[in-house]
């Protein structure tokens, strides 16, 4: 391992050519598709610029971001952890795996199909589609029902807002939320460890709950691909596995989604997942959880303490039954 590299030893000549061709390439293209990104969301902020967020300097900046009450002031987890510790299967099963495999996944151009009982069904573009609204930062807990957490500040967009200009009919009911199918991108999905493409679902009051955003950014910056780009769901009472990464598709419906993880395994896995420190999976207590970054562990709260916002959608439920 080479520890304080001298300055002038070029990035070239410490690595085998073959690799520093093949990281320029990926380098190049990346830089270009997150460039485009940035340029394209910049002209449609109107938001004013209270968020003077200081990024890691990785991929292109979000300007004109919107700070929020609902942000936790929790210490936030290191972006080296949260964009190298990460769940998308697509691209692996173990942590690392989806930080090295995603960067070859294109998110320009990229489609979002607007679908079911609203008022105009569409496919639009990503810049097209975003382009209406503010960008909020939110700075949120984070829980994976591993038992593992972070704090995150994400950069998104309220679902609420998405939903009102969609218009869905009366008919509509939840929400699904489709991810991206692409076996050749997505090497993992010629494996039938889930049922593909990863699908989600919310009803559609939590959707137009204010907590819930679709997130574009993460620590000021476009959201590296492991995370979910371009555009993924976030929902911070919930465990992780709700918030669907690279999103394609939003279809308003009728009846309750069959969401990928309810299909793979009934008894561990419901609807709701709802953060709860009283109701374990069958393989992890859910009492503690252990924050990326730290040793000891914590108690897990209630909604992943965000009961003040949320109890009131679940008023007279049985949260042990509607897990
Ligand atoms: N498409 C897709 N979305 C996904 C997953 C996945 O495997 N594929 N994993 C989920 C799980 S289990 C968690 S905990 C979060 C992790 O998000 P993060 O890697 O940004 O922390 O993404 C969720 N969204
Ligand atoms: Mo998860």
């Amino acid at each position: 391992m080479l520890i304080g590299k001298p300055a002038d030893i070029r990035y070239s000549e410490i690595t085998p050519k073959a690799t520093y061709l093949r990281r320029r390439e990926f380098l190049q293209a990346a830089s270009a598709a997150a460039v485009g990104t940035a340029a394209a969301l910049a002209p449609s902020l109107s938001g004013t610029a209270d968020a003077q967020v200081q990024g890691p300097g990785v991929l292109p900046k979000l300007s004109n971001v919107k700070t929020s009450a609902l942000s936790t002031t929790e210490k936030q987890s290191a972006y080296s952890d949260f964009s190298t510790y990460n769940n998308f299967y697509e691209f692996g099963a173990d942590k690392a795996s989806p930080a090295i495999n995603a960067k070859r996944l294109k998110t320009r151009p990229w489609k979002i199909a607007i679908e079911g009982h609203v008022a105009k069904p569409a496919v639009l573009d990503f810049d097209e589609f975003v382009k209406p609204y503010v960008l909020e930062e939110r700075i949120y807990r984070h829980r994976c029902v591993e038992t593992w957490s972070a704090v995150v500040p994400w950069i998104g967009i309220p679902m609420a807002d998405i939903v009102r200009r969609l218009q869905p009919t009366s008919q509509a009911r939840f929400v699904e939320f489709v991810t991206l199918f692409d076996p050749v991108q997505m090497p993992w999905q010629h494996d039938a460890v889930l049922q593909w493409p990863y699908i989600e679902g919310l009803r559609l009051d939590e959707a137009m709950n204010p907590l819930t955003i679709l997130a574009v950014g993460m620590y000021g910056e476009i959201l590296p691909n492991q995370n979910g780009a371009p555009i993924r769901l976030v929902v911070p009472w919930k465990y992780g596995f709700k918030g669907g990464k690279s999103l394609v598709k939003i279809r308003f419906v009728e009846s309750m989604p069959r969401s990928t993880w309810m299909i793979k395994e009934p008894p561990a896995y419901g609807f709701y997942a709802n953060v709860n420190p009283t109701v374990d999976h069958p393989r992890w207590s859910q009492t503690r959880e252990r924050r990326l970054g730290e040793f000891v562990p914590r108690r897990t709260t209630m909604f992943n303490g965000y009961t003040d916002q949320v109890a009131k959608l679940y008023a007279g439920m049985d949260l042990r039954r509607n897990y």
